[in-house]
């Protein structure tokens, strides 16, 4: 048996978790479903052992979940290049590997993996060339997106059947809250997961929660939105093991938890605030309404790109649903022209089941098109 092809990903990060979070995802997927020999450069190791078990903060080189995980450094070490060479986010490669590179007879295939946008744009742009613009080597921009024009998203191939198995399992759903130290869901309470930055609509929101219909109890990971809880709470925020409570609202801290648990906590609560790509993808999966603070980017570029999103994920539904989660999704990202964010999440609450069912569909339809492991794989092959 010949030895599997090597694919080697680079990723930088530059700020949060998404970064090292989306490559590490696509490490795993190409190691396990693809049984490629997959070598993750990362520069910051520490971000992705936050959110990958297994992994050791302070080891240069390891292996973790069929992973070989690597810390970019420079100098680069000298390296034979991979068959396949994965450009994560386009931070680039180090310049003494794209030199190695180039002196290969038959140069590996590269890919920039572009980040994700519901924009009509990228499926215009998804697959283009990107030539070197010094050495003769071929690269081609890979974008995920939402459609069969796009390179997809990211998807195991058993995410949804252990999603639907997972949630069928009440003593599975039992044990993930006990883990959390959270109590399992009342049938009468709304549960919603918050993961968002710090964004100065939660504090109106939470009053909304407090004073609202829905008793409202609301999981929040260890350093998030830890400022604005700490101001709302007035220095009372919310700790594992000692929840706030107030009105029809109660906080509780979890610890963050690793990338397959938060998948879990996801398809555990009804409703979940998701933010910058890879947790914004995972909702997708989990099937049910979700509301995404979008990375906000310099000149308002963020804008078109939520709006291109709820404008994809809303076709087909009927206009007042489709308009009550437009209105609160630009709400909670800080728009000036929707009012109250208390106002908008009335009529989201109201909608709700609504946008879950609709949700539903949509995530069967993304579950049909190619995942974005697997396109980059076929892709790749036509070279290797
Ligand atoms: O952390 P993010 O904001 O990451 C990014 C980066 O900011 C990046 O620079 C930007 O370009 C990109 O967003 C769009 O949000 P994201 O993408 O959702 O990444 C969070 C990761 O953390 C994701 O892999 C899920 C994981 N996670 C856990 O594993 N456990 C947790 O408890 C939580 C809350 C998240």
């Amino acid at each position: 048996m010949p030895p599997p092809p090597r694919w080697d990903i680079f990723g930088k990060v530059v700020d949060n978790f998404g970064d090292a979070g989306v490559a590490w995802r696509l490490a795993r997927q190409l190691a396990a479903e693809h049984a490629l020999d997959v070598t993750l450069w990362q520069d910051d190791i520490e971000v992705l052992a936050r959110i990958a078990p297994g992994v050791d903060a302070s080891l240069d080189a390891q292996q973790a979940m069929g992973v070989t995980l690597r810390r970019w450094i420079e100098p680069f070490p000298a390296a034979t290049p991979a068959d396949v060479v994965v450009d994560a986010f386009g931070g680039g490669l180090p310049e003494a590997y794209v030199e190695a590179m180039a002196r290969l007879p038959s140069p590996p295939a590269w890919f920039i993996l572009e980040y994700l946008s519901a924009e009509p744009w990228v499926e215009r742009a998804h697959g283009l060339a990107s030539p070197h613009p010094r050495l003769a080597l071929p690269r081609r921009f890979w974008f995920p997106g939402f459609s069969a024009r796009t390179g997809g998203l990211l998807r195991e191939r058993d995410l949804i059947a252990s999603r639907d198995a997972f949630r069928r399992d009440d003593a599975a759903q039992r044990a993930l809250w006990a883990r959390l130290d959270v109590p399992a869901p009342a049938p009468d309470e709304l549960r919603v997961s918050l993961f968002c930055y710090p964004n100065p609509a939660l504090p109106p929101l939470l009053d909304a929660w407090t004073e609202g219909d829905d008793i409202v109890v609301c999981v929040v990971p260890e350093g998030v939105a830890t400022g604005a809880l700490d101001a709302w709470t007035a220095g009372n925020v919310p700790h594992p093991r000692r929840p706030y409570h107030r009105g029809r609202l109660t906080l509780h801290a979890i610890p963050f938890v690793a990338q397959d648990t938060y998948d879990r906590l996801l398809w555990s609560s009804s409703l979940n605030f998701v933010r910058g790509e890879d947790s914004f993808v995972r909702a997708q999966w989990a099937a049910r309404a979700c509301v995404w603070n979008i990375y906000p980017q310099p000149q308002g570029a963020h804008w078109p790109k939520l709006d291109a999103y709820l404008d994809r994920s809303t076709a087909g539904l009927d206009p007042r649903p489709a308009a009550a989660l437009r209105r609160f999704s630009r709400a909670w990202n800080g728009a000036p022209d929707v009012g109250p964010i208390g106002a908008a999440w009335g009529d989201f609450a109201l909608a709700r089941l609504v946008l879950d069912r609709h949700a539903e569909a949509w995530a069967a339809d993304l579950a049909v098109l190619p995942d974005l492991a697997t396109g980059l794989v076929n892709a790749a092959s036509d070279r290797v």
